[in-house]
């Protein structure tokens, strides 16, 4: 018997989050980065995601000697733990020059702070023994259609992509794709744009893509069908799963938690296209929920590892000659009725 593939895992210290949301403060005590760490590890997770401002904070206010210093030591600690860093990625949305957009921005000054900060995200990264950088684009949309000229648009976020793929020739990127929150509408609202935004940059080969399954469904799709399209591309370099209720806010819900179907179905993509067997790892974008008391801070990611875990079980034991058989017969109601009982446990 070939051995059965298994995956690994991963989470942001942002997936340990304290409870706060825009309409009341945290819920759950400020904890340390060092805790953070301490119960990945006790979980049994193996890498860890970061921004480059988790990696070394206040990064805009220190010296490259300073943030040299800072980078290695973290490794250091990484090592120590056996911990890899899967990714890193620069935090755009926060600092004021990133208020009315980071590589779009009108003002080419904050432009040129985004690229200044994205590169120094890949010398993080790189001390850090990391050749993964992943890109949000958090605030490049708009709230007002007028406010900016989307066709330029297009042109800054392949000159950012450039300039960082020139800064570093081994370094990748991943894109990592929303359609709203916190803009109105984004520019990269799906893996098809992303994958298209990818084939203008300098070196497309180096630029692929991070599915997020809340995204996805923010944006009317089939995370299952976007994970398809990307590894048909060879693309899809990380993954975001998580769940989500419908057409609100960004919910990072456990993974399987609003639809399990739909992460049965995610869960398949990845079998059928080997996910992880090339050294990709599983992460889950995942948020306790407010109400959620300290003593259960990590209840979240160890239930979306096991669910995860669950239905690659149910992807293995679905019957797929019943399956193929119903598809001949296009008896699509019994196959739909076969895939129920099947997660029902029959
Ligand atoms: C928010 C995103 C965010 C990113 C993270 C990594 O909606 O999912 O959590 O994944 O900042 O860039
Ligand atoms: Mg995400």
């Amino acid at each position: 018997m070939p051995k059965e593939r298994t995956y690994r895992f991963c989470f942001g210290p942002w997936n340990l989050s304290e409870g706060q949301d825009p309409y009341g403060p945290p819920t759950r005590p400020a904890q340390t980065f060092d805790w953070k760490l301490g119960k990945l590890r006790e979980l049994g997770f193996e890498a860890m995601m970061f921004h480059d401002d988790d990696a070394v904070p206040d990064v805009d206010s220190k010296t490259d000697a300073q943030v040299a210093r800072e980078a290695r030591e973290l490794r250091k600690k990484l090592r120590d733990a056996g911990v890899a860093a899967e990714i890193v990625a620069p935090r755009l949305w926060f600092d004021p020059h990133t208020i009315d957009g980071a590589y779009t921005n009108n003002d080419a000054r904050c432009r040129r702070y985004a690229i200044d900060r994205s590169r120094r995200c890949i010398d993080i990264a790189k001390m850090l023994d990391c050749d993964l950088i992943v890109l949000w684009l958090a605030r490049e949309g708009s709230y007002i259609r007028e406010s900016k000229n989307a066709r330029k648009c297009v042109d800054y976020l392949v000159e950012a992509v450039d300039a960082m793929l020139e800064h570093d020739p081994k370094i990748r990127i991943a894109i990592e794709p929303k359609p709203n929150e916190p803009m109105d509408l984004a520019y990269i609202p799906t893996i098809g744009h992303a994958l298209a935004l990818a084939q203008l940059t300098r070196d497309p080969k180096r630029v692929g893509c991070l599915i997020e399954s809340a995204h996805a469904l923010l944006a009317g799709l089939d995370p299952a069908d976007e994970i398809d399209f990307a590894c048909a591309f060879g693309k899809l370099w990380s993954l975001h799963l998580n769940d989500q209720n419908g057409l609100k806010f960004d919910q990072d819900k456990p993974f399987g938690s609003a639809n399990l179907r739909v992460a049965f179905n995610q869960v398949r993509a990845l079998e059928r296209n080997r996910y992880g067997a090339r050294g990709e790892y599983v992460a889950f974008d995942v948020h306790p929920f407010r109400t959620t008391r300290p003593e259960h801070w990590t209840l979240h990611l160890e239930n979306s590892r096991r669910t995860f875990l669950r239905l690659v079980e149910k992807a293995r034991t679905y019957p797929e000659a019943e399956a193929r058989q119903l598809v001949a017969d296009r008896n699509y109601a019994a196959l739909d009725q076969l895939v129920l009982e099947h997660l029902m446990g029959r």
